[in-house]
C-alpha cells in the first residue's frame, strides 16, 4: 500500500469509509441487540397493557439482559475505534455550513454525545455505581430513544456511500464516491494511514479480537464455563449459598424485622386474609425450583430454591388465579415492591423460598422468605417478604 496517494475522496489509508463503515456495522449490530433486550427489560418491569411475557424458558430472560450487557459493554471499544476512524471529519471546517450540513452536523453531535452517555451510564450501573442513583432507569430508557434515532439519522444520511462501501472489497483503493463527505485524508498530519504499514484488514480483525475480548470479560458473570475469565467483570465472585448478594439485609435495614420471632407472612385476597408463620410455611407442601437469580446488571447465578408454591398461597386465601399477585418486602426501599402477572404467578416454579441449595435461606438471600419465579429479572426477586396480596 506505500504507493498510496491520500486523495480528496476520503477513501485512501484507514479512515476509508470500506472500513469504517463495517466498524460501523459492527457497531450497529451491537446497539441495535443491546436497545431490543433492553426494551423488553423495561416492558418486563413496567409492562405496558399489551405486553405479555412467557414464563417459559425460565432462562431466557437471564440469556436477553445478558446480552445487554454483553452487546453494550461491546459496543464501548467499537464506539472508540470508529471515533478514532473518523474524528478529523468530525472537525472538518466549516463546522455548520449550509443548513442542511447543519443538521447533519447536529444528528452527529447528538449521535456522539447521546451514544457515549448511553454506554458510560450502563457500564457504571453494572459496577452498581450511580451519582445518579434515582434517575438511571428512566434516563437510561429515555436516552435509548435518542441513540436509535440519531443512528437511524446517520444511517439513512450515510447510505449511499455506507452501501457502496460494504460492497467494495476492504483493501481496494479505487475511488467511492464520497462527495457528501469533505475529505479528512488529505491532511498530511492525519495520523492513520495505510502508509503507516498496518492494513485495513489488520485494523478490521483487531477492532473484532477487542471487541470478543471486552465479549468475554464481561461474559463470565452469567456464563459459567468463561467464569474464570471475566476479569472486568464487577459480579463474577461468589456470595453466601454459593450466590452473590445484591443488597445485604443490613443495607436494606431489616436485620431486625427478619430476624424477629413474631414474623408472620400476610397473605390477602378482597378481605380475606390469612397470617403465616414460618413454621406453618414449612408445614405446607413443599416444592424445588432450579432457577437463576438474573439481574440487570448482567450477572446471574443458578439456585437450587425449595419452598412453598405462590399458586398455593394464592388458593389459602381462595384467592383468583387470573390475578395479579403483589409481593412487599420488610423493607422499604426501591425495591420493595414487585407484581407477578397471573401466567408467572401460577407457573409451579414460582415459589416463595424458604431454602437455597438444601439449607434456611441466609438472612442477605431474604430470610425468612423471598420470591423466585422464572424469566423473571433479579430486581423483581423480592427478599424478605412480609405481605402477598391478590388483586
Ligand atoms: N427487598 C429487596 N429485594 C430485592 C432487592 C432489594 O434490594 N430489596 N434486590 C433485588 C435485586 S436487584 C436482585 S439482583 C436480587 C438479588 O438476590 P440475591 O441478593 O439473593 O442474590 O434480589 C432482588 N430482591
Ligand atoms: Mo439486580
Amino acid at each position: 500500500m506505500t504507493d498510496v496517494v491520500p486523495n480528496t475522496d476520503g477513501d485512501t489509508g484507514l479512515r476509508s469509509p470500506r472500513l469504517i463503515a463495517r466498524v460501523g456495522m459492527l457497531l450497529g449490530l451491537c446497539i441495535t441487540v443491546c436497545f431490543a433486550t433492553g426494551l423488553l427489560s423495561h416492558w418486563i418491569q413496567h409492562p405496558p397493557g399489551w405486553f405479555y411475557w412467557p414464563s417459559r424458558p425460565a432462562w431466557l430472560y437471564q440469556v436477553t439482559q445478558g446480552l445487554h450487557v454483553i452487546t453494550g459493554v461491546t459496543a464501548i471499544p467499537l464506539l472508540l475505534i470508529k471515533l478514532q476512524l473518523v474524528y478529523p471529519r468530525l472537525f472538518v471546517r466549516p463546522l455548520v455550513g449550509s443548513p442542511a450540513r447543519a443538521v447533519e452536523r447536529g444528528s452527529i453531535a447528538v449521535l456522539v454525545s447521546s451514544t457515549i452517555f448511553q454506554l458510560l451510564t450502563g457500564l457504571l450501573n453494572t459496577a452498581q455505581w450511580y451519582p445518579w442513583k434515582f434517575f438511571f432507569t428512566t434516563t437510561h430508557y429515555a436516552m435509548s430513544f435518542v441513540v436509535v434515532a440519531s443512528v437511524l439519522v446517520h444511517i439513512a444520511v450515510k447510505l449511499p456511500i455506507i452501501q457502496r462501501a460494504l460492497r467494495s472489497p476492504l483493501e481496494a483503493t479505487d475511488a467511492i464516491d464520497n462527495r457528501s463527505e469533505p475529505a479528512a485524508t488529505d491532511n498530511p498530519a492525519s495520523p492513520l494511514r495505510a502508509q503507516d504499514g498496518v492494513s485495513r484488514r489488520t485494523v478490521f480483525r483487531g477492532t473484532i479480537a477487542v471487541g470478543a475480548l471486552a465479549a468475554l470479560a464481561f461474559a463470565g458473570q452469567t456464563v459459567p464455563f468463561l467464569r474464570w475469565m471475566a476479569f472486568l467483570a464487577p459480579r463474577s465472585g461468589e456470595g453466601p449459598q454459593g450466590v452473590p448478594i445484591n443488597r445485604t439485609a443490613a443495607a436494606a435495614g431489616v436485620l431486625e424485622t427478619a430476624n424477629d420471632p413474631d414474623y408472620r407472612l400476610t397473605i390477602s385476597s378482597g378481605t380475606v386474609t390469612k397470617e403465616l408463620a414460618i413454621d406453618q410455611l414449612q408445614a405446607m407442601p413443599q416444592h424445588g425450583s432450579e432457577l437463576p437469580i438474573a439481574c440487570v446488571e448482567g450477572w446471574s447465578a443458578q439456585g437450587k430454591w425449595d419452598g412453598v408454591r405462590v399458586r398455593d398461597l394464592v388458593a389459602l386465601v381462595d384467592g383468583n388465579r387470573d390475578h395479579d399477585v403483589r409481593f412487599i418486602s420488610l423493607e422499604a426501599g426501591l425495591y420493595s415492591v414487585s407484581t407477578l402477572p397471573p401466567n408467572i404467578s401460577d407457573d409451579p416454579l414460582s415459589l416463595i423460598a424458604l431454602r437455597l441449595h438444601g439449607e434456611p435461606l441466609s438472612i442477605d438471600h431474604g430470610y425468612p422468605c423471598r420470591l423466585i419465579a422464572p424469566n423473571r429479572p433479579g430486581v423483581l426477586q423480592t427478599k424478605w417478604v412480609t405481605r402477598i396480596e391478590i388483586l
